[in-house]
């Protein structure tokens, strides 16, 4: 049965400008820093801070709020290692034999390859899983019923966002690694079949000799419009 809307006041703190303009600029400041990190140092981070970062990741908004995201949070050496071994596997295939040509150019400049070093290496692995649909058990007899997820890819795309920012803003180095096909992430880590694994990023601090691909990001001008 339908439940009807239930309202409270909204928590709001109305800024005066020149403190949003302050709050604003330090923000996007600090996240045009943020890289995409392949060299971490093993150095152990506080889970705490793992913790709060996955605290923000759930509060982003999601359809229906129906929050369809598990974060697996992985320090386990050995579970680690399994997923290094299957990731690699799945790279070398995709890098020697899966990838077109146009896809290996585009990658070119960053100069990834099929070893991911990282997935060991750095003291946290979140693997973000994406519910492609709602599990519910039957109050009496315990029957799970499955129900739809509306949404679901753009509601944990955004929850990710949330996630890389938090992680960033605390200080850790972050990677958006989607190996192909991630299949092998569901089975190590036993998740149920409502569950697709959408993103693993490791987490940590950067190697002390990390170094990143001389990028830059497009300027304003060319990702905004105004009308
Ligand atoms: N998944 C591979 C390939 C890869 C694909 C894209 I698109 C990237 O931006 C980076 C890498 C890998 O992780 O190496």
């Amino acid at each position: 049965m339908p439940s009807k809307p239930v309202y409270e006041p909204l928590d709001f703190e109305r800024l005066d400008e020149t403190e949003a303009r302050r709050r604003s600029e330090r923000f996007a400041r600090r996240m045009s820093r943020r890289r995409s990190v392949r060299h971490f140092s093993c150095e152990p981070v506080p889970f705490e801070l793992i913790e709060s970062a996955v605290r923000v990741a759930g509060s982003a908004p999601s359809g229906a709020n129906q929050q369809p995201w598990t974060f697996v949070v992985v320090s386990d050496p050995d579970i680690k290692r399994e997923m290094r071994i299957a990731a690699e596997a799945e790279e070398k295939e995709s890098y020697e034999r899966r990838m077109s040509q146009e896809w290996l150019d585009a990658l070119a400049p960053l100069g990834t390859d099929w070893r991911k070093p990282h997935i060991e290496d750095a003291p946290y692995i979140i693997v973000v899983f994406r519910q492609a649909y709602g599990l519910r058990a039957n109050r009496d007899t315990g029957e799970e019923t499955s129900y739809r997820h509306y949404y679901s890819e753009e509601s944990v795309g955004i929850a990710v966002g949330f996630l890389l920012a938090a992680l960033h803003i605390a200080g850790l180095a972050t990677l958006t690694h989607t190996p192909s096909p991630m299949k092998f992430l569901s089975e190590i880590l036993d998740r149920p079949a409502n569950e697709r694994a959408f993103v693993l990023i490791p987490v940590g601090y950067p190697a002390a000799d990390a170094d990143v691909p001389a990028i830059s990001k497009k300027p304003l001008a060319e990702i905004m419009l105004r009308r």
